[in-house]
């Protein structure tokens, strides 16, 4: 609070302050806020109009000199910052047939959702993870990556990065290694094979790393979850709907140290409670239509859209067709509970 009395001789008194580098914390503006602030908006990028610039974009430039060929979703609200939302990356990226994107290592964790193509390939720690529509595909922090596509089709998927985040605590690092790819050490798939049921441990595997053990999640595996959820009379969750968390097969929490992966099926028909969470999100529309309803915006999606939740914002789901509607999000929610800052509230529906 500014103080009341003698205006004039306080503000002689601040002007005293700037050549000392110093201000007084009551006429502060902005630092304690009583709620979360973002400039990011709640955005929609339709799939169509993007896939054709990327594959204009193929033809303008290869994988390997561009290193990775994508086109960032820029939240329109952050000026111009490569960011989804204020704490979340994501882009869409093409690799042609028969094209690499050569190996690097960042301390930026991403996560990779399969929109097109079949069989190229993302090669992590050694291992290469074959990719299908709908499949997430992990490469950690600090892991060798490089893709590859070996089939006659262009492979497109989102990527999803923790990069402003890691930008904004300025703990970016960024290499390539001496070959455009990795040497490969251990059969394709490996991982999914030891991992992906998540029932039986291999016990020889002394897994101390932050992240998951499984480099793929199979579309197939995900889908046939939900689908049986369904076809059990299952509700899920009252703001969600039937909603699976991609965990970490040892540990059972989150895929990576800064970002949740997440698949959820709205049922014909569901309109969702609403809530707001401190946690920001991406959300691609894997299956169906509806409208997501985001601090007061109607946010209309289709197959292969994708759009951006900032963090304490409103939002519910709607289906109103007659189809099941599928939808894969990352957000940063290990983040924010690692740091005592996931605050959730259960909110008035907006529609
Ligand atoms: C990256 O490593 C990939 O490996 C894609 O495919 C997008 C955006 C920023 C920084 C690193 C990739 C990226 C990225």
């Amino acid at each position: 609070m500014a103080a009341k009395s003698e205006p004039a001789s306080m503000d002689r008194f601040i002007e005293t302050l700037s050549p000392l580098h110093i201000y007084p914390l009551w006429r502060q503006k902005g630092l304690l806020l009583r709620k979360p602030e973002t400039k990011a908006i709640p955005f929609l990028w339709r799939y169509a109009p993007i896939r054709e610039r990327l594959i204009e974009a193929g033809r303008l430039i290869s994988a390997e000199e561009a290193q990775r060929r994508v086109l960032i979703l820029k939240n329109p609200g952050l000026d111009g910052k490569p960011a989804a939302t204020s704490r979340l990356y994501a882009g869409l990226q093409l690799v042609l047939p028969h094209e690499i994107a050569p190996a690097h290592y960042h301390s930026a964790s991403a996560i990779r959702f399969v929109i097109e193509g079949q069989g190229a390939f993302t090669a992590v720690d050694g291992e290469r993870a074959l990719m299908e529509p709908g499949d997430l595909v992990l490469t950690a922090a600090w892991a060798v990556h490089d893709h590859g596509n070996d089939t006659d089709e262009p492979m497109i998927w989102l990527d999803g990065l923790d990069l402003p985040l890691v930008t904004g605590l300025e703990c970016s690092f960024f290499n390539e290694i001496d070959t455009p790819t990795q040497k490969l050490t251990r059969p394709d798939d490996v991982s999914e094979r030891l991992y992906a049921h998540g029932q039986l441990r291999p016990t020889w595997v002394h897994w101390t790393k932050n992240y998951s053990p499984l480099a793929k999640y199979s579309w197939i595996q995900t889908e046939s979850i939900l689908i049986d959820a369904l076809n059990d009379g299952v509700a899920g969750s009252p703001t969600d709907g039937i909603i699976f968390e991609y965990s970490n097969p040892i540990t059972g929490g989150a895929v990576l140290p800064t970002m949740a992966c997440f698949a959820q099926l709205l049922a014909p028909g569901l309109h969702t409670e609403a809530h707001r969470h401190t946690t920001s999100a991406v959300y691609h529309v894997v299956q169906g239509s509806g409208t997501t309803i985001i601090d007061g915006k109607p946010i209309h999606w289709q197959p292969r859209d994708t759009f951006a939740l900032p963090g304490w914002a409103v939002h519910e789901h709607v289906n109103s067709s007659s189809e099941p509607a599928i939808l894969f999000s990352f957000t940063d929610d290990p983040t924010l509970r690692a740091l005592g800052f996931y605050q959730e509230r259960f909110e008035k529906r907006q529609g």
